[in-house]
């Protein structure tokens, strides 16, 4: 066989804390590949625009509150609203750039207080992304960047936990990306890990399921 049936897009996630640069190194990305001919989409969790997504959203802005068990199970229906949409893109051979994701969501509500493995157990079943790109930046360094504290989530005493929680969570398989340095140099250091990933989906390698 030439592998060639399988060939599929691919899944990248990004993930890192909050001004760590995720939506803009997405952007690059995304342009990146499309100039080089890959279909390619941008995706983010949480996705605002579903039902799921606008309650997830009136918490995160503080017009509602929810119990840590509730809005943690929230996040994780927004990404099982969005799985069979995700397995058809990814099976017709679009790439998806995604940022956010299950480690998000176990990362932010294991730094509240919640049992991690409680945490990992609705996610059981999501695809398993292909690559995990962590854009690695101490939170003292994040808290500097622009429009720091708007929503729930932007304290640097909880931005510290989470951290802990990601480090927890990483395995060798995660490439660590140094987020400090300008915006192109961050960009460097992610291309060629990304175009091999969408070349070896293209091979065919196999679609996984978390948590791995
Ligand atoms: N959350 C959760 O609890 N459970 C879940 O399952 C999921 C999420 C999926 C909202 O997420 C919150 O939901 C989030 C986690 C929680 N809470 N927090 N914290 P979100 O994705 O909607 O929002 P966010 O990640 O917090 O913020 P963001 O704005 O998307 O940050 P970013 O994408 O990492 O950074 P950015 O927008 O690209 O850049 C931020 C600023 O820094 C901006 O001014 C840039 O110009 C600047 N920047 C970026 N890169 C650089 C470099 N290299 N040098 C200098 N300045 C830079």
């Amino acid at each position: 066989s030439t592998g060639q049936s399988d060939a599929r897009g691919a899944l990248i996630v990004l993930e890192g804390l909050d001004r760590s640069g995720k939506t803009s190194q997405s952007a690059r990305l995304l342009s990146h590949l499309n100039g080089l001919g890959y279909p390619v989409e941008s995706w983010r969790f949480p996705d605002r625009d579903t039902a799921v997504g606008k309650m997830i959203s009136s918490y995160l802005t503080n017009q509602s509150q929810l119990d840590d068990h509730t809005i943690h199970l929230l996040f994780s229906a927004n990404r099982w609203e969005k799985r069979s949409l995700m397995e058809a893109k990814l099976k017709s051979g679009t790439s998806l750039i995604v940022d956010r994701y299950s480690y998000s969501g176990v990362a932010f509500s294991s730094a509240k207080g919640l049992d991690i493995e409680w945490c990992k157990a609705p996610e059981v079943g999501l695809l398993a992304p292909d690559l995990v790109m962590y854009l690695n930046i101490p939170p003292e360094k994040a808290a500097e960047r622009g429009g720091y504290g708007g929503e729930r989530y932007e304290q640097l005493e909880f931005q510290k936990s989470v951290a802990k929680y990601y480090e927890m969570l990483s395995d060798p398989s995660w490439k660590m990306i140094d987020a400090c340095l300008p915006l192109e140099d961050v960009e460097e250091q992610m291309k060629e890990i990304v175009l091999d990933c969408v070349v070896s989906c293209q091979k065919g390698k196999p679609l996984t399921h978390l948590w791995l």
